[in-house]
């Protein structure tokens, strides 16, 4: 068994409500340390990363004013500075040998996370679990919300201030990533995909094939030509009956049960070296109903069974 750092970044000011910077803290709640070293991992908590959000000022400046100087980047300067810190501290925990596990947090704090796996391994396979795709840029998001672009950023489309983190080469290669849950596409990010090559599974493929199949599919390709995978855990990515505490809820979803089974076969393969959970907002929550269901899915995918 490999020692697990549980590293919380509250960060959400890439997203549009508040609330997902409480992730950390309703994942840590749900028990995600005691699952863990209950399946007999060495867990070393490393705590939080400090994300400053200025504070509102009604007089017209602060937090609109913020982010409104750079309408379709959001919060660019302080996203940035916690994706480098983020960078930082999941490159220093690999180098010691401990597997990094991310809490959120929105999903801008994939590209520091991505950053940081790419440092290790030349080559990484990405599963990206989501209902949406993330790879808008400043030019096609409808929404100016660095969460929505964190993929697109990975594979090293965005602003320069996002893409260097980590050095300017792309952190993901388009044909090592898999998007699996897929229902809430921007017209922009239609084009890219299709423009990338990216393989996307969406509900379509996931309702037609079942979970097993989309799962064997999607691990086939991101471990073709890699030499580890990333997890990139979207609650979202379940429907909103069983993950109700998310920022961007969509229709639709996933069920438990298929997501279950998708991180137990993630996990049988045994090629993971890193993942993240994200968009847990306890404010939008029903009794910490979704960080509960997080840390389940966190605890299969680190190889816990009914029997
Ligand atoms: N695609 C939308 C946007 O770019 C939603 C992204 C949600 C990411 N968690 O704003």
């Amino acid at each position: 068994h490999p020692k697990v750092a549980i590293i919380g970044v509250p960060m959400d000011l890439g997203a549009d409500r508040r609330g997902v910077d409480m992730g950390p803290s309703a994942i840590r709640c749900a028990c995600l340390e005691q699952r863990l070293t209950g399946i007999g991992y060495q867990v070393f908590d490393q705590g939080d990363l400090v994300v400053r959000r200025k504070p509102h000022v009604q007089t017209g400046g602060g937090l609109q004013q913020q982010a409104a100087q750079n309408a379709n980047l959001k919060y660019l300067d302080e996203t940035a500075k916690v994706n480098e810190e983020l960078y930082d501290l999941v490159n220093e925990t690999m180098a010691q040998g401990l597997f990094p596990l991310v809490l959120g947090g929105d999903h801008s704090i994939a590209i520091g996370t991505l950053a940081a796996v790419r440092q290790h391994h030349a080559s990484i396979g990405v599963i990206w679990f989501d209902s949406h795709g993330d790879v808008n840029t400043a030019q096609t998001s409808p929404s100016g919300n660095i969460h929505g672009m964190s993929l697109a950023v990975a594979l090293g489309y965005g602003h320069p201030k996002l893409t260097a983190i980590g050095g300017t080469h792309p952190k993901v290669k388009p044909e090592h990533v898999a998007i699996i849950g897929a229902r809430c596409l921007d017209p922009g990010e239609r084009v890219f995909l299709k423009q990338h090559g990216i393989q996307v599974w969406t509900m379509h493929e996931i309702d037609r094939l079942g979970m097993a199949r989309v799962m064997e599919q999607a691990i086939d390709r991101v471990t073709k030509g890699t030499s580890g995978v990333h997890l990139s855990l979207d609650l979202d990515g379940l429907d909103p009956i069983y993950a109700p505490g998310v920022g961007t809820p969509v229709p639709s979803g996933i069920s438990a049960r298929e997501s279950y089974l998708a991180m137990e076969l993630l996990s049988e393969a045994g090629v993971l070296v890193s993942a993240e959970a994200v968009e847990v907002n306890p404010i939008l929550d029903h009794h910490n109903q979704t960080a509960k269901v997080a840390v389940s899915l966190i605890a299969s995918l680190f190889g816990e069974r009914i029997l």
